[in-house]
C-alpha cells in the first residue's frame, strides 16, 4: 500500500464537516486496507500544539507544525488525512509547499457561515457572536474560500456518506487508491 500515501488536507469552517468526514473516510479506507490516519482539532492542538492559540501567527505554526507532521506520516506510508480550518490561502500554500505536487490534494469542504451557525455543536459560534471567542473564522477573523482545489464537497447538499463517496472517487480517478 506504500503508493497511497499523500496528504489530504480538508479546509473548511468550524462546523462544515471536515473531521466527520475525515474520519468516515478513514472508516472506508481501513475496509479497503489502505493504511490512513486523522489529524484534527482534538488530537493536536491539545498535544503537540498545546502552546498556540488563533491569532494569524498562532495559525500559521499551528499550519506549519502540522504540514510538517503530514510529511512525516506520508514518509513512513500512510495517507494522511488532515482536518483543520486553515484559514489563510498564504498557509495553505505553504503546507502544499512541502509535497510534491502528486503528494497534496485540497479538499474544500464548502458550508455557509448561516449553516455552520445553525448547526453550531459546540456553541461556539453562539459564544462567538457574544464576543467571548476573539479571532472567530468567520465571526471575527477571515477565511479565504479556495481558488483552485482538487475537490470541492458541499456539506449543504450532500451527506457525510456522499462526501465520502465523491472524495473515493475522485482519488480513483487520479489513481491515487
Ligand atoms: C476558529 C476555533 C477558535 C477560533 C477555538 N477560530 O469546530 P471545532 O472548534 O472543533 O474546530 C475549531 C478548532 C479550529 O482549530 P484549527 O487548528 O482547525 O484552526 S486553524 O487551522 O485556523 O489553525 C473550533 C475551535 O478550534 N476554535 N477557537 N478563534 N476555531
Amino acid at each position: 500500500n506504500g503508493h497511497h500515501s499523500r496528504t489530504l488536507w480538508f479546509t473548511g469552517l468550524s462546523g462544515s464537516g471536515k473531521s466527520s468526514i475525515a474520519f468516515a473516510l478513514e472508516k472506508y479506507l481501513h475496509e479497503q486496507g489502505v493504511r490512513s490516519y486523522v489529524l484534527d482539532g482534538d488530537n493536536v492542538r491539545h498535544g503537540l500544539n498545546k502552546d498556540l492559540g488563533f491569532t494569524a501567527a498562532d495559525r500559521q505554526e499551528n499550519l506549519r507544525r502540522i504540514g510538517e507532521v503530514c510529511k512525516l506520516m506520508v514518509d513512513a506510508g500512510l495517507l494522511v488525512l488532515s482536518a483543520f480550518i486553515s484559514p489563510h490561502a498564504a498557509d495553505r500554500r505553504m503546507v502544499q509547499d512541502l509535497f510534491e505536487p502528486e503528494d497534496f490534494i485540497e479538499i474544500y469542504v464548502r458550508c455557509s457561515i448561516e449553516e455552520c451557525e445553525r448547526r453550531d455543536p459546540k456553541g461556539l459560534y453562539k459564544k462567538a457572536r457574544r464576543g467571548e471567542i476573539p479571532h472567530f473564522t468567520g465571526i471575527s477573523a477571515p477565511y479565504d474560500v479556495p481558488q483552485s482545489p482538487s475537490l470541492i464537497v458541499d456539506t449543504e447538499q450532500c451527506t457525510i456518506e456522499e462526501a465520502v463517496h465523491s472524495i473515493v472517487q475522485h482519488l480513483q480517478q487520479i489513481g491515487a487508491l
